[in-house]
């Protein structure tokens, strides 16, 4: 057996393995298959392998296809969350002299890996699945009884953690939603055009559709295909909150074991400045309110 015909076949093999498990990520067989098939050809490869990395699906996705806005799309078998693929991008962070904010500046060139991106905030629905899979108890009902379509709330950091943990995705870093949120186009609010009107996003004042919460995707998508990402609710993100630093940065995060975590995109309860793309706000672990919820990622897959 020549050495291309033997890669060509392990990486067939593995493939197979791969969306043997994807399909059905609760089977102890695919399981034990995909197991099995990386351990065989394991010497093949040059570089050791993995199933993030044979598999043209990752794992516990299912292909969708690519949006109306052209972008590759995918479900997280686990908790149905549709993730959109971001490419890899360059943007500036931050905003320019005499705008904003004082810890929006230094605006900076930030340079991105590729990453998914939750098209919906989280669900009551979904994190309802989350409880029930878990043995945990359903966050307060806020008083005007959301139904399951509305972004969860009074949910902490530290739920929304436990969240990605059981799902099996992880919450976006401050960069990652500024780059979704900017569009590709360096918006100046994560909206379908980049301006804010209440025909565009959830937000506090006369003239809004929604008194409270709506529910996820009732607003236009921006140009990615992602829906609410200004407004509705806050979403909490990965990173500790600190300074921006001087200079360009490659997949940058904050501090990290800090009190204070990022929040992102203002909410129905918020004028629509708070809405901004660079806009940044933040909270401790254990804080919940009934205006936060959070957004789900995958980075690296
Ligand atoms: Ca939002």
């Amino acid at each position: 057996m020549n050495e291309e015909f033997e890669r060509k076949q392990a990486t067939e093999w593995l493939v197979r393995s791969a969306q043997a498990v994807a399909e059905r990520p609760e089977s102890r067989v695919n399981q034990t298959v995909l197991k099995s098939a990386l351990d065989c050809y394991r010497d093949v490869f040059a570089v050791s392998v993995s199933p993030a990395h044979t598999s043209p699906i990752p794992i516990g996705l299912r292909e969708l296809g690519r949006n109306v806005q052209g972008y590759q799309e995918y479900e997280n078998i686990i908790d149905g969350t549709v993730l959109v693929l971001i490419p890899g991008s360059t943007f500036q962070m931050g905003s320019p002299i005499g705008v904003g904010d004082d810890d929006e500046h230094p605006q900076h060139e930030v340079t991105l890996s590729p990453y998914m991106i939750a098209k919906h905030e989280v669900t009551w629905s979904q994190y309802g699945k989350f409880c029930a899979a878990t043995n945990r108890n359903l966050p307060q009902r806020p008083r005007w009884n959301p139904y399951d379509t509305h972004p969860v709330v009074n949910v902490s950091w530290t739920d929304a953690k436990a969240y990605c943990a059981w799902a099996g995705l992880a919450l976006l870093t401050e960069a990652q939603w500024e780059l979704a949120a900017r569009g590709g186009k360096q918006f100046e609010y994560g909206t379908a055009d980049g301006k804010i009107s209440h025909e565009l996003a959830n937000y506090y004042g006369d003239g809004t559709r929604y008194p409270n919460t709506s529910p996820v995707g009732s607003y236009p998508a921006n140009p990615y295909g992602i829906f609410d990402l200004s407004g509705n609710v806050w979403e909490w993100c990965e990173d500790g909150y600190w300074p921006y630093k001087v200079g360009p940065a490659t997949d940058p995060i904050g501090a990290v074991n800090t009190e204070r975590r990022v929040l992102r995109g203002g909410s129905w309860y918020f004028n629509p400045v708070r809405l901004r793309s660079a806009i940044r706000s933040w909270s401790v672990p254990d804080h919940q309110d009934y205006y936060v919820g959070f957004r789900v990622a995958r980075a690296p897959f």
